[in-house]
């Protein structure tokens, strides 16, 4: 790290690069060959728009976030301002909680240092089918006993701010995952359904069938629980709907999003209709490549890789490239 003096130290967005040694990087081009996915891993994404069980994390790097977690769950007012949203309760039913936070990579190294593991690098590469960068990452926290739900939704519907649509999520589980405590449920398909409005986070799970055809809500019946070991991923295209369940058991359900977008991704805010939501965001203008600080490239395909070949997706079919 730089000048320890430096009044900038405190945000890790000044640092486009690990900044401790929790994940080993790949030196070499073949190093990264152990974290590809397979022509069948991507053939079920394309199809599915959904992928999951795949090892991000090792029980030691768990247990580093979850120990820096509960530094962000009690951050002061100074941490607060690194993030770009930060609700202790999102839900506002005591009842019904949900920590939801966007930035924490800006406030702590280990969350920082995630956004580069390599075995989510390889397969966000492979998955988007370019050089990518960070769009943001996020926490959804759900305590024991009173953990409320995240509502059915696309995650682009959120993210209308940028273009084109080629944008990934990959989920990681802090703890283990199941249908008890509040585990990600997945419609398989369901990211050929075009973009849907917004229709809430929180609170009625189910809102989203409000504007669905009978043939989308007849889908929804196929719905897929994703359990996961804790430091296990699923990633799932911007358009695949997605949500999960009140947490009523006796374990916490903690997990770290991490969203990534193409490299040559776009502002869009122009005619944004919920630009008050954006006012903690990092600045992006329109028709600019968001490619400040805030959006530090996290994978640049022809230096890794060199010359060597990875099964990747058709972008220009799986998403609006254009
Ligand atoms: O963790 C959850 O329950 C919701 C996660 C989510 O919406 C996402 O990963 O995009
Ligand atoms: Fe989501």
């Amino acid at each position: 790290m730089k000048d320890s003096a430096s009044p900038l130290l405190s945000d890790f967005a000044n640092y486009s690069m690990p900044v401790s040694d929790l994940f080993q990087q790949p030196s070499t081009a073949a190093e990264w060959e152990q974290y590809m996915l397979t022509e069948e891993q991507i053939k079920s994404f394309c199809e599915n728009g959904f992928i999951s069980g795949i090892r991000i994390l090792s029980e030691e790097q768990v247990d580093v976030l979850n120990t820096e977690l509960v530094t962000l769950q009690a951050a002061g007012p100074e941490k607060k301002k690194l993030f770009y949203h930060y609700e202790s309760n999102e839900s506002e039913d005591p009842d019904k909680v949900l920590f939801h936070a966007i930035g924490g990579w800006r406030v702590t190294p280990g969350f920082h240092d995630l956004i580069w593991s390599p075995a989510y690098r390889m397969a966000a590469y492979q998955l988007l089918g370019c050089s990518f960068r960070l769009f943001h990452d996020q926490l959804f926290c759900k305590p024991a006993k009173h953990g409320g739900v995240v509502a059915w939704h696309q995650d682009f519907s959120y993210w209308t701010f940028t273009k084109p649509m080629h944008h990934l999520t990959c989920w990681i589980g802090l703890d283990d995952a199941t249908k008890e405590n509040g585990c990600l449920y997945y419609v398989p398909g369901s990211h050929k359904w075009g973009l849907l409005p917004i229709t809430g986070l929180t609170g009625d799970m189910d809102a989203v069938t409000e504007v669905l055809s009978p043939a989308q809500n007849e889908v929804f019946k196929n719905k897929v629980a994703n359990e996961l070991p804790k430091g296990y991923a699923s990633f799932h295209h911007p358009l695949t709907m997605h949500g999960s369940y009140a947490n009523y058991s006796d374990r916490p359900r903690r997990a770290v999003v991490i969203n990534a977008m193409a490299a040559e991704t776009f502002g869009n805010t122009e005619h944004y209709e919920r630009i008050d939501a954006l006012h903690s965001f990092p600045p992006m203008e329109q028709d600019k490549v968001l490619d400040s600080k805030f959006f530090p490239l996290l994978f640049d395909g022809d230096k890794e890789l060199e010359s060597l070949n990875f099964p990747t997706v058709n972008k220009e079919l799986l998403y609006n490239t254009k």
